[in-house]
């Protein structure tokens, strides 16, 4: 059988940080999903096609890492494509809380086990939100985020180094 976990997030864009819990996942899980979760409530500075494409270059070099798309109950998506658990980072106590909330629900809906990994303490600052402000006022995020979303974040805000 198998065995498959799913990363799921906003990835408006994809970080460093995500990347290193999607790394450590791919390691222990046989297939690791990766799904951009479709908000239409919340204002993006990228389209869903747009994360996935971010997304899909920067786990190529994996070759066990899915890149998809979802709306609507992470527990539904979980149960149609027959994934039991749910990888997430944790970077700080402020995160366990709500994070904790969620996996108590999530478990208690459809069974769906939660597995919290501590964040690299390189990036456990780092945020989709912080890169965004940063880079909006022409401040360096190079070493947060890989270089194609570097790219795609300056033309997006026409900024440049
Ligand atoms: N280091 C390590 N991990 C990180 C870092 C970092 N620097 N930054 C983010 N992460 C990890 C965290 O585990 C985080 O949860 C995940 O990456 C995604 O981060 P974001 O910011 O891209 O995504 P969020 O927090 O906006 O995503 C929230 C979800 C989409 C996962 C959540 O809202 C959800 O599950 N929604 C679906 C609807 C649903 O089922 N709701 C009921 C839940 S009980």
């Amino acid at each position: 059988r198998v065995r498959r976990a799913l990363c799921p997030g906003s990835f408006d864009p994809v970080t460093n940080g995500h990347l290193d819990i999607v790394g450590r996942a791919a390691l222990l899980y046989d297939e690791v999903v990766v799904a951009v979760f479709v908000n239409e409530s919340k204002s993006s500075m990228f389209s869903v096609e747009e994360r996935r494409a971010m997304l899909e270059e920067a786990t190529a070099a994996y070759g066990n890492v899915r890149i998809d798309a979802f709306h609507g109950l992470i527990v539904d998506y979980c149960t149609a494509h027959d994934i039991p658990v749910i990888v997430k980072g944790l970077r700080a106590v402020s995160d366990f809380d709500y994070e904790l909330q969620m996996a108590q629900m999530n478990r208690g809906l459809a069974g769906v086990d939660t597995l919290f990994m501590p964040t690299n303490p390189e990036y456990s600052f780092l945020a989709s939100s912080l890169v965004k402000e940063i880079t909006k006022w022409g401040g360096d995020v190079s070493s947060l985020v890989p270089a194609h979303v570097l790219k795609r974040l300056q033309e997006r805000t026409g900024t440049t180094h």
